[in-house]
């Protein structure tokens, strides 16, 4: 099958693997898989981690390949960016492109040329996922050689980026969250001060490849570009950050993600020789911060904390379903949680009519064809079909299961999906999409 049949319908369980096979093939590169060769042509932290979790199913080699190409950019201080460039692409492939981040600027960064920003710690979720459908030798020298990084991850988030000091992580920029665009940033991002008209000094690459009614506007983007040269003005140094930093957020997502990585680290440890107990602690420590610090009663649901007013931040987006994730959440916010995704601002059910939005339906600003504002990601269906699993709710577990299965054989491994009717948007033959679909279809329902 080719990367151009790989974007088709499927009707049944074997057809849909193959296109999903045929996708992470065509998107494989070396040493790791890009997300989309038109949009994203270079490696993206988080994706390969949900990649690697695809290709532990079809090929574990590549898994491990991935995530050690991934580490490898580690930078010194232990954060593992959000970009890892290829050399081999044409500058203006991308942006902003290696140039425009010039993280050999930073003191500690690797030979490869990197952006300069996180994104949520799913890897050793996928590490031990890789490990444990396939237990060898080599996996397990593989995931001895990955765990020390994995540790110096963890350990960046907890300390440069506890600016709140209240032992939860922030992020510096929207891209570190993963949902670049969500309603959840547009408070603090307007108060980033920045004009569209900035724009016109560079050349976006996604509206060249996707219609921009679906992307962040100019102005979105005038504000990531002020929020990078803020960053990369101080050479990507994380001191004083409180004092100087124009976007400081505690994100759900990051942060759950910080959990669960713990819990995964506390397995990964007991099976390469280190000791379990300090994971076993830290995600139970940051379990009651998340609690503690993004969990609203009045909604039921996690929102992040903006630090420059220490308000928590109003819209109700699919950011605040994540902390499921975490197995340790007391039995409260579980409920309002599941609650709240079974309402019809998100529509979960044991039978769903629609696939899960990124922000809440009901929602006045809920867009449903723009990027991060509205459409379905396979990805955050993943994460919370996990934390449903974690929370005892097989039926609803099942309900999404079912969704993410029926998206991509209605359209294919888009990179999202309209909400209402499921057509494919953003880039078709998206990485991560195709991998996830993989991970679920080879679990029963
Ligand atoms: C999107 O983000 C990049 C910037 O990092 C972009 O819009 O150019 C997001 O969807 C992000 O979550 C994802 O990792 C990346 C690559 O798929 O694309």
């Amino acid at each position: 099958m080719t990367a151009g049949q790989a974007t088709g319908v499927a009707a049944d369980a074997g057809a849909l693997r193959a296109v999903a096979v045929a996708t992470l093939s065509a998107n494989w590169e070396h040493d790791h898989t890009v997300p989309s060769r038109t949009l994203y042509p270079h490696q993206w932290s988080w994706d390969s981690a949900f990649t690697a979790i695809g290709w532990s199913h079809l090929r574990p080699a590549r898994a491990w390949r991935e995530l050690a190409g991934l580490f490898r950019a580690q930078w010194g201080d232990g954060r593992v960016p959000h970009i890892v460039f290829n050399p081999a692409l044409p500058a203006g492939s991308y942006f902003p492109g290696p140039g425009f981040w010039d993280s050999a600027c930073a003191e500690g960064a690797p030979p490869a040329a990197t952006s300069g920003l996180v994104q949520p710690p799913v890897h050793a979720l996928a590490g031990w996922l890789a490990y444990r459908r396939d237990p060898c030798d080599a996996a397990r020298a593989a995931l001895g050689r990955l765990y020390p990084r994995l540790v110096a991850q963890q350990r960046y988030l907890a300390t440069h980026r506890d600016v709140g000091g209240g032992g939860l992580a922030c992020i510096v920029h929207p891209w570190e969250s993963g949902l670049d665009n969500s309603p959840a940033w547009d408070i603090p991002l307007a108060a980033v001060p920045a004009e569209a008209a900035v724009m016109r000094a560079y050349r976006r690459h996604d509206t060249a490849h996707t219609d921009a009614a679906h992307r962040p506007t100019d102005l979105d983007y005038a504000r990531y570009v002020a929020i990078v040269a803020a960053y990369r003005a101080v050479r990507y140094r994380d001191e004083r950050l409180a004092d100087r930093h124009p976007f400081l957020v505690e994100c759900p997502l990051l942060n759950a993600a910080a959990g669960e990585a713990e819990q995964a680290l506390a397995r990964i440890a007991g099976t390469v020789g280190a000791d379990p107990g300090p994971h076993r602690e830290r995600a139970a420590a940051i379990t009651e911060a998340v609690v503690d610090r993004l969990y609203d009663p009045a909604t039921g649901l996690f929102h992040p904390r903006d630090l420059r007013t220490g308000r928590l931040l109003p819209a109700r987006t699919a950011l605040g379903l994540m902390p499921l994730v975490l197995s340790g959440l007391p039995a409260r916010p579980v409920a309002t949680v599941v609650a709240e995704a079974c309402s019809p601002r998100f529509g979960l059910g044991a039978r769903m009519d629609r696939p899960l939005p990124s922000h809440d339906r009901t929602a006045a600003d809920f867009e449903p064809l723009r990027y991060w504002r509205g459409p379905s990601w396979l990805n955050l269906a993943w994460l919370l079909r996990r934390g449903l699993l974690a929370h005892g709710r097989a039926d609803l577990a099942a309900g999404l299961r079912r969704s993410m299965i029926d998206l991509v054989a209605r359209s294919g491994c888009h990179e999202y999906f309209h909400p209402d009717t499921g057509a494919g948007l953003g880039s078709p033959a998206f990485g991560w999409t195709a991998a996830l679909l993989l991970d679920v279809l080879a679990e029963r329902g």
